[in-house]
């Protein structure tokens, strides 16, 4: 199949600029991990050759509160018989590390979700964008870009927790000093620091750093050149340690921001609050970056988002 490049889309008029909607088909539901294959597995898996696991989620509740207001987790074990207990867990998806699916976010001023889902299919819980399509996707190579390290060692240390902005040069310039290649059907992780940097604060400065109006983080660039790199590149997501990929604050009004072009208009899945410093280290002391990610997201009919339930086998 001829995937169009960044500049030949749409591939048709009526459809929004910047958008690959119907590239997949009109009732795709895959989007970008439409670049993960099977020949793409067989590969990553021959990248396994340590045996070392790295899990990516965070605990379930790490944030206290949860970020942006959303729900605590609750948890409690239920008795089933006498010597025998379950679970009953209810969570939001996206309070700890998540996925954003396609039914998280549409466009601002086009209104519709990706392959021009509408707020009605999505909010009732339509099986067209249902994170339960991609319950066996996030399967393939996956490429640690360690941008935080990078400019740490080059003299110019971020504050994660403070907005700051990872452009593309920089993320260009991390690839070729770790020696990496971004090879199609790649699930991009870009480390910010934004976790291990929360994880150091006080339950006072968490307190104050969780609504969405308090919020700073650094992030990666929000841009079209962006949105091309990452489609011409063939990247099947990308994940971050931070709480919203892109630079935060971030004007939800500015239709511009990599939210909407990656969810809504390229179908690119974005990943959050991933642990990404432990992978980090062990890539930074055996100069290997690249590695089999294994993810299954929650199979859950019509759900939006989901913990990635992610491991990095090295
Ligand atoms: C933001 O949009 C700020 O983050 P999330 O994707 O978690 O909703």
């Amino acid at each position: 199949m001829k995937i169009p490049t960044f500049e030949e889309l749409p591939i048709r008029k009526d459809l929004p600029a910047d958008s690959s909607w119907g590239v997949f088909g009109d009732n795709d539901a895959l989007g970008c991990l439409n670049f993960l294959t099977a020949e793409g597995v067989v590969e990553a898996a021959k990248l396994v050759k340590s045996g070392k696991v790295f899990r990516l989620d965070a605990k379930v509740g790490f944030a206290t509160p949860p970020l942006f207001g959303r729900m605590a987790p609750e948890h409690r074990v239920s008795p089933l018989a006498p010597m025998a207990n379950d679970d009953i867990l209810h969570i939001n998806t996206q309070e700890s590390s998540q996925w954003d699916g396609f039914g998280h976010v549409g466009h601002i001023r086009h209104e519709r979700y990706y392959n021009n889902g509408t707020t009605e299919e999505v909010r009732g819980g339509n099986a067209k964008l249902g994170i339960h399509h991609w319950k066996d996707k996030f399967v393939g190579r996956g490429l640690l870009i360690d941008a935080f390290g990078f400019r740490k060692a080059q003299g110019r240390p971020v504050n994660p927790l403070d907005r700051d902005v990872f452009t593309l040069d920089e993320l260009k310039a991390v690839i070729a000093h770790q020696g990496s290649e971004l090879k199609p059907g790649t699930i991009l992780l870009v480390r910010t620091g934004w976790m291990e940097s929360y994880e150091k604060l006080s339950a006072e400065e968490k307190r104050a750093a969780a609504p969405m109006e308090k919020m700073r983080s650094a992030g990666v660039e929000a841009s079209r050149e962006m949105a091309a790199w990452l489609w011409n590149s063939r990247v099947a997501a990308i994940g971050t340690d931070c709480p919203a990929v892109e630079a935060i604050p971030a004007n939800f009004g500015d239709e511009g921001i990599l939210h909407y072009r990656a969810l809504p208009l390229l179908g690119l899945p974005l990943g959050e609050l991933f642990v990404l410093e432990p992978l980090a280290r062990d890539c930074a002391a055996d100069q290997r970056y690249e590695f089999l990610l294994v993810s299954t997201p929650l199979h859950v009919e019509g759900g939006i988002a989901s913990p990635p339930n992610a491991v990095a086998i090295k």
